[in-house]
């Protein structure tokens, strides 16, 4: 008898389960729109220059960087991303950061804080 009832109690549950299933929301956590920061390097200077950024954990972020010479950018979060940049404007690869928390994006070369991800 309680083989009986227990099969029934799983049948029971896989058909609310089905029920279930058919209202829940999509998983919004892949579905993040791009952030896309625009980077320009002249001479010394940098824009932004030290900025905060919003940016969600799981975003994908992507870099378009303007430059009259060709460098590298550090972003500092864990792992570090580098990318290199040609003169000219370049898409550099998209990334995402996990983890909350402030991120430093850097260009060595120049010494400065391009902008700072403020990761939520
Ligand atoms: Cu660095």
């Amino acid at each position: 008898m309680r083989r009986v009832l227990a099969a029934l109690a799983l049948v029971v549950c896989s058909v609310a389960l089905a029920g279930c299933g058919d209202d829940e929301p999509a998983d919004n956590g892949k579905d993040l729109p791009t952030k896309t920061i625009e980077i320009t390097f002249e001479g010394d200077s940098v824009t932004p220059n030290g900025d905060r950024v919003d940016v969600q954990a799981g975003q994908p972020i992507e870099l378009v960087v303007k430059a009259d010479v060709a460098g590298e950018i550090h972003v500092h979060s864990d792992p570090e991303h580098e990318f290199e940049y040609g003169s000219g404007t370049t898409t550099l690869k998209s990334f995402t950061i996990d983890k909350p928390g402030i991120v430093e994006v850097e260009s060595h070369g120049l010494e400065k804080t391009i902008v700072q991800l403020e990761v939520k």
